[in-house]
This record gives structure tokens, C-alpha cells and sequence, in this order.
């Protein structure tokens, strides 16, 4: 038997894939044959993942385009399915994060998160899976997160979004299954990226940020993950190799919901 994780002659929609877990995906993806679109919301971060994907020798397909613009996702998978033919892969990685107490979050930031880590997602899988259908195939891997299943102070915006994410994912499995169409989730532990940045910076003393202390006691793999430990979960779940898995959230944590904590 063959297991292909072959991506040759597939179109990867990559939202957010400027910098950080996007990219490390798109990266990865194109290493497995895939041609790679992404989108990002600033001329500045556009020029700056342009040359970073010609740096790497890929040759991507950058528009600006926000996620919970319903009129701009549609026309850049209008332009996609002219110029490309169509978006095979979906990965719905555009995503931020506010880390605000609940009561003293306002609601327009609640809704600004929701928008952005739950609408987004819908508006983009949405905009595709009638193309998945005239294919006859398609792959959606949501972004989720450990947040997807814990809660913590300050997140509960997050929290709330991730959450159902990992819901939407069951969702567009139980409804588009049987047109050979699988959306899983990828549940990434603690990154580091330019979105946990401000959880890893140093103290004023030199020594570690304490939330930083905390994640490494709470990962089994006693570190922090880097983007690229998601490139082979996201080409796996991309791939035909993955083509009986569906409505599942793959987390890529280190261990992290696997174990209750370092004993006192
Ligand atoms: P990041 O470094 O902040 O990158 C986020 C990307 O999303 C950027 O390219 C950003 O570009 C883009 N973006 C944000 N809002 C957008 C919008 N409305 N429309 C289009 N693009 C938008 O974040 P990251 O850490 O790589 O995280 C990527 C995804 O993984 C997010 O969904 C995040 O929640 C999730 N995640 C992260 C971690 C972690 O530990 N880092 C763990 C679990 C899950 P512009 O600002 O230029 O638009
Ligand atoms: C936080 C972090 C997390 C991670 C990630 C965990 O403030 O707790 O930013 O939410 O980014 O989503 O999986």
C-alpha cells in the first residue's frame, strides 16, 4: 500500500499566512506540492510575506482581504477560481486575541474577537465549498486552539470563539461529509509567535516571564512550540492520506490536555 501526502496540482487558501503559524503552514504545504494563496489585512505585512515566501522560494499568491468582509472573501475566491481553478484546501488560520478581564472587556471587543476567530472561518468556508462541490473533494482545517477546550482568566472572547470553532468544524463535517468533503480542526498548544509574544517577554530582571515558567511546568514536551511543528498535522489533514478522518481537532500541544500539571 501507497500513502500519499502528496499535495501536487491543489490550491491552498491560507487565511492570516503573513507571518507566524499561517505561514508555517503555507511553507509546509507548498513543500508538499501544493500552490499557496494567502491573504492579510496590511500593505505592509502583504510586502513583508511577499519577499519572506520568495526568500523560501515559493511563489504565493498574496491579496489583501479581510476574514469577516463577506464581499472581499467572496471576490478573492472569485479571483482564485479564475486565475488557479479553485481552492482545494481551506485553512482558516486569520485569528487574534485580546486578553482582557471579562468585566472590563467591552462588548464591541468581545464581538471584535468573535468576528474575527469564529464569523471569519464561517464567511471563508462558506465562500468555498460550493467550488469543494463542483470538485467533487475538498479539505477545511480550522485553526483552533487549547482554548477550543480550557478556559483561563482574561480569554473568555477567545474562548468563547475557539470554542465554537471546534463546533463549526462538526458542523461542516456532519453537513458536507458525504460530498467528500472533510473539515478537521488543528489545536495548536502554546506557540511562539508574534501573538504570544507579550506572554514570553523577559522581566525587567533578565529572567523569564512568569506566564512563560507556567507553560513550560504545563507541557509535557517542557517547552513552547514553534510554527513548524504544525506543518506535518497540517499536511497530513490536507492530504488523501487523511481522507476517512473528519470532524476531528488534531492538538498539537506538547502533551498540554493530557496532563493535569506538575505535582507540588
Ligand atoms: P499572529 O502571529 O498574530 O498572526 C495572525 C495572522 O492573522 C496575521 O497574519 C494577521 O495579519 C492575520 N489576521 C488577523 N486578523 C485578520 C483578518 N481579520 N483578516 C485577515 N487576516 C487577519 O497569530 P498566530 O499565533 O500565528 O496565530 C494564528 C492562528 O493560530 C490564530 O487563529 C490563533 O488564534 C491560532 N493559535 C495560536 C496559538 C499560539 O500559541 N500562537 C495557539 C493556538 C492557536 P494582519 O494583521 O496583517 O491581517
Ligand atoms: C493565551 C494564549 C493562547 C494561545 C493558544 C493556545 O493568552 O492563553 O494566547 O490562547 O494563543 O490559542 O492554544
Amino acid at each position: 500500500m501507497e500513502v500519499s501526502f502528496r499535495l501536487d496540482g491543489k490550491v491552498a487558501l491560507v487565511t492570516g499566512a503573513a507571518y507566524g503559524i499561517g505561514f508555517a503552514m503555507a511553507e509546509a504545504l507548498a513543500g508538499a506540492g501544493a500552490k499557496i494563496v494567502f491573504n492579510c489585512r496590511s500593505q505592509e505585512n502583504m510586502d513583508k510575506a511577499m519577499a519572506a515566501y520568495k526568500e523560501k522560494g515559493i511563489e504565493a499568491y498574496g491579496y489583501i482581504c479581510d476574514v469577516t468582509k463577506e464581499d472581499e472573501v467572496k471576490a478573492l475566491v472569485a479571483k482564485i477560481e479564475e486565475d488557479l481553478g479553485g481552492v482545494d484546501i481551506l485553512v482558516n488560520n486569520a485569528g487574534i486575541i485580546k486578553r482582557i478581564p471579562m468585566t472590563e472587556m467591552s462588548t464591541d471587543d468581545f464581538k471584535q474577537v468573535v468576528d474575527i476567530d469564529l464569523v471569519g472561518p464561517f464567511i471563508c468556508a462558506k465562500a468555498v465549498i460550493p467550488g469543494m462541490l463542483k470538485k467533487g473533494h475538498g479539505k477545511i482545517i480550522n485553526v483552533c486552539s487549547m482554548m477550543s477546550e480550557l478556559g483561563r482568566e482574561t480569554v473568555s472572547a477567545y474562548a468563547a470563539a475557539k470554542g465554537g470553532l471546534k463546533m463549526l468544524t462538526k458542523n461542516i463535517c456532519s453537513e458536507y461529509g458525504e460530498f467528500n468533503i472533510q473539515c478537521n480542526g488543528i489545536g495548536p498548544g502554546y506557540i511562539a509567535t508574534p501573538q504570544t509574544a507579550p506572554l514570553r517577554e523577559r522581566q525587567p530582571d533578565g529572567s523569564r516571564h512568569p506566564f512563560d515558567q507556567f507553560i513550560v511546568a504545563k507541557t509535557p514536551a517542557a517547552r513552547w512550540g514553534e510554527p513548524e511543528d504544525l506543518a506535518g498535522p497540517v499536511v497530513f489533514l490536507a492530504s488523501e492520506a487523511s481522507n476517512f478522518v473528519n470532524g476531528h481537532i488534531l492538538y498539537v500541544d506538547g502533551g498540554i490536555l493530557a496532563y493535569i500539571g506538575k505535582q507540588p
